[in-house]
């Protein structure tokens, strides 16, 4: 959701069309992540460091037709130090409009000027308190407004205050998430970089070789800060102090320790950034936008504040150590992604790449845990905790969207293989309820992008009341896998396309693998187990022949393009893949779709049953499938014309929908290869994630950022 992005080059000459390019295509890289508008803010002249900014409602490209032609840029200037800051914009406060786009500006002047992602909760009491001291020329209906205007009140307050010191005290009196780049003229050729609650890293590309993987934080002294500004002065409608201070105090006490500016010593060696060294940061929502650059980054926590000085160093402040055991460092990690990787290759959509690639992915998933030969499992997240995990009270999966269908497919042979009881819980719903956590629960976060807000409230909620919190992301480095105690990495390569498709069957496969595990030494379980596994080996063959009926499928999906509704029926383990093929349609297609339990039927559904309804049904040989012949019957005899999902081979099913006649009632009849009945749904969804792929290709809909959907869902 959203995208910030920041290219600074510190004795490392560009041209300006170089630098804005960058910038554009930075937040290009990020676009899967859902928005409504495009914004970024450079340098006029490197005579003249005030800043331009340039913004426009809809796609970064028109956002760059702009910059083309714009009158304020000398394209072919160089740059020898230059701090250049963009955005995509998701619209949480005022219509997406130009106006309401980021950057947003102090004054008219573009003293201080900030990108936001995420909400500012208490915009209005800042608001209010700002047009009290005479600062009421604003121009938005944004939240993030008021933020650049506190920058320069705080500014005009003690104009000796350090840019560090500013940010500091400005994040004081910030109730939200956020996470914030600011430039100013005041301090031209510098970024900071904070955040609290929403994804941003920093990554360094320099000739000179890092000689340590840890980068040292800086920590407030406990003197009165110089930039006189107290959080007191902003009242907190709801009493809360909002900013995460040390001690919930509201008075902002830090001043940041000196610090020197290019060398900062750390543990294991120093690093020596800027000074007479060339060097380029790049700051991002996330890697995808930094990759083609370097491979070196740096994951902010939050309340982190980064800091890139006039002089190229890069430090990395904290107001005060919460915990004696907080770590006082941040790792240089170096990314494994690969450009390839994340673009489309031969395919035309994301999505239509991501549902293709799930032969290799459920392999990557698997690849080094499981031994096919020995049914040995093992996942190296998680071997320290197997104990305790084994002897909890109960586990509990929490997610949203797909990755709470994925919860939702595995709950049964969780249950079965762990002999606990299992509960699935929806993020939002977990919290609505303050469902009552104990201390020997094993709480499980599953999510793709380990940064969806709802999952990230409910861990921090059970983390807090002691249970163990396991992460289960496609995401090194999110929120949800630094901040759960262990976990399991899917593995399924980036996901770029809004619907969510490789990436669940990938968690599918994570938690069965966690089940084999949890199960390794009963002896009761070994003839299940070893079923299992060697029906996990021959998966990714079973994909690659639902995939051959992508043809097939798209005939169906012209059949299928104008219809208003869709409903799809099963039960058992398939009941997950009704409702995450429902979940599929309705994002992609527009069209209304829901998933029904077929158990249900006579309880309400089947009063939807008629000739012209659209309806799926999925019948597989497990044990409730005398169940779903029954169901199959019932809508058959209601004048229902299903589509049948069923397994190859299966005659019965089709010969049950016939009449003596020899008239077949099913509109249609899709054969997937028979597994396991816990596997069965990676198979069976693979039809619905394509039917829903080509209805919206027919009917010109942008497949990879469907309408009012973000791929990463970082607000509540
Ligand atoms: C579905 C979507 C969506 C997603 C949720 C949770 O196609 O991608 O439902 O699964 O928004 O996201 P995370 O898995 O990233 O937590
Ligand atoms: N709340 C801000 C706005 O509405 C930022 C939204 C975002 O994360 O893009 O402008």
């Amino acid at each position: 959701m959203c995208g910030i992005f920041c290219y600074l080059n510190y004795l490392t000459p560009q041209t300006k069309k170089y630098i804005l390019d960058t910038l554009l295509q930075g937040l290009k890289r990020m676009e899967y992540r859902g928005y409504d508008s495009a914004g970024l803010a450079v340098d006029r002249c490197c005579g003249d460091k005030s800043t331009v900014i340039v913004r426009e409602r809809g796609k970064v490209a028109s956002l760059e037709k702009l910059v083309n032609v714009s009158q304020e840029l000398n394209m072919d200037e160089v740059c020898n130090i230059h701090c250049g800051i963009a955005h995509t914009r998701w619209a949480t406060h005022g219509e997406p409009a130009p106006r309401n786009s980021h950057p947003h500006r102090s004054d008219a002047n573009n003293t201080f000027v900030v990108i936001h992602n995420g909400i500012v909760t208490n915009y209005m009491a800042i608001k209010n308190f700002l047009v009290e001291k005479g600062y009421t020329d604003f121009e938005s209906e944004t939240d993030t407004e008021v933020v650049a205007k506190l920058a320069l009140y705080i500014y005009n307050e003690n104009p000796s205050t350090t840019f560090q010191e500013l940010v500091e005290t400005l994040i004081g009196m910030i109730d939200g998430a956020f996470a914030f780049l600011f430039k100013s003229n005041k301090f031209p050729d510098q970024v900071i970089a904070t955040r609290r609650g929403s994804p941003l890293i920093v990554a360094i590309k320099a000739d000179v070789e890092m000689l340590t993987e840890y980068f040292p934080i800086l920590y407030s002294s406990d003197r009165t800060s110089s930039s006189g500004v107290n959080r007191n002065e902003i009242p907190s409608p709801s009493g809360h102090s909002g900013g995460d201070l040390p001690n919930g105090t509201t008075n902002i006490n830090g001043r940041i320790s000196p610090g020197t500016a290019m060398t900062a010593s750390a543990g294991s060696g120093e690093f020596k950034l800027g000074g007479k060294t060339p060097v380029e940061y790049f700051f991002a929502s996330d890697a995808s936008a930094v990759i083609e650059h370097t491979n070196k980054v740096i994951y902010l926590e939050d309340n982190d504040i980064a800091h890139v000085d006039n002089a190229g160093g890069l430090h990395i402040m904290r107001t005060k150590k919460k915990h004696a055991n907080e770590k006082d460092f941040r790792s240089v990690n170096t990314l494994q992604l690969k450009l390839e990787e994340i673009m489309k290759g031969s395919y035309n959509y994301f999505m239509e790449k991501e549902i293709f690639e799930q032969p290799e992915s459920v392999v990557n998933t698997m690849r080094g845990r499981l031994n096919f030969e020995t049914g040995q499992v093992v996942l190296g997240g998680l071997v320290e905790h197997l104990d305790d995990i084994k002897r909890s009270r109960r586990l509990i999966m929490i997610a949203c969207g797909t990755s709470f269908h994925s919860a939702l497919a595995t709950r049964q042979i969780l249950e079965e293989l762990s002999q606990l009881p299992v509960m699935v819980e929806l993020a939002s719903d977990f919290m609505d309820r303050h469902t009552p956590i104990f201390r020997d629960d094993v709480c499980f976060f599953i999510s793709q992008s380990g940064e969806t807000a709802d999952s990230l409230l409910a861990l921090r909620y059970c983390k807090k009341r002691g249970a163990l919190c396991v992460g289960v992301t496609n995401t090194v480095g999110s929120s949800i896998s630094r901040e759960t105690s262990c976990g399991v990495h899917i593995n399924a390569g980036p996901e770029i396309g809004v619907a969510s498709t490789k990436a669940y069957t990938s968690q599918i496969i994570s938690l069965l693998m966690f089940a084999l595990l949890i199960s390794a030494d009963r002896i009761s379980m070994m003839e299940r187990r070893k079923a299992i596994i060697s029906e996990l080996e021959k998966l990714p063959k079973k994909i690659e022949k639902v995939l051959e009926l992508a043809e097939d499928l798209k005939k169906l999906a012209e059949q299928y393009q104008k219809e208003n509704s869709f409903l799809i029926m099963g039960r058992g383990y398939n009941y997950a893949t009704c409702l995450e093929g429902a979940l599929k349609i309705k994002e992609i297609t527009y069209m209304h779709s829901e998933g029904i339990m077929t158990g249900e039927l006579k309880h309400g559904p089947l009063a939807l049953v008629e000739a012209t309804m659209p309806i799926i049904m999925i019948a597989v040989r497990d044990s409730v499938y005398v169940n779903c012949q029954n169901a199959l019957q019932q809508v058959i005899s209601r004048g229902g014309k299903p589509i049948l999902i069923c397994e190859e081979g299966d005659e019965e099913i089709v010969r049950l929908a016939t009449d003596k006649d020899g008239n077949c009632k099913l509109a249609q009849v899709i054969r997937v290869p028979k597994t396991v009945d816990c596997l069965a749904g990676v198979l069976t969804v693979i039809p619905l994630q394509l039917i829903s792929l080509y209805v919206a290709v027919r009917n010109g809909l942008n497949v990879d950022c469907p309408r009012n959907l973000a791929k990463s869902v970082t607000v509540e």
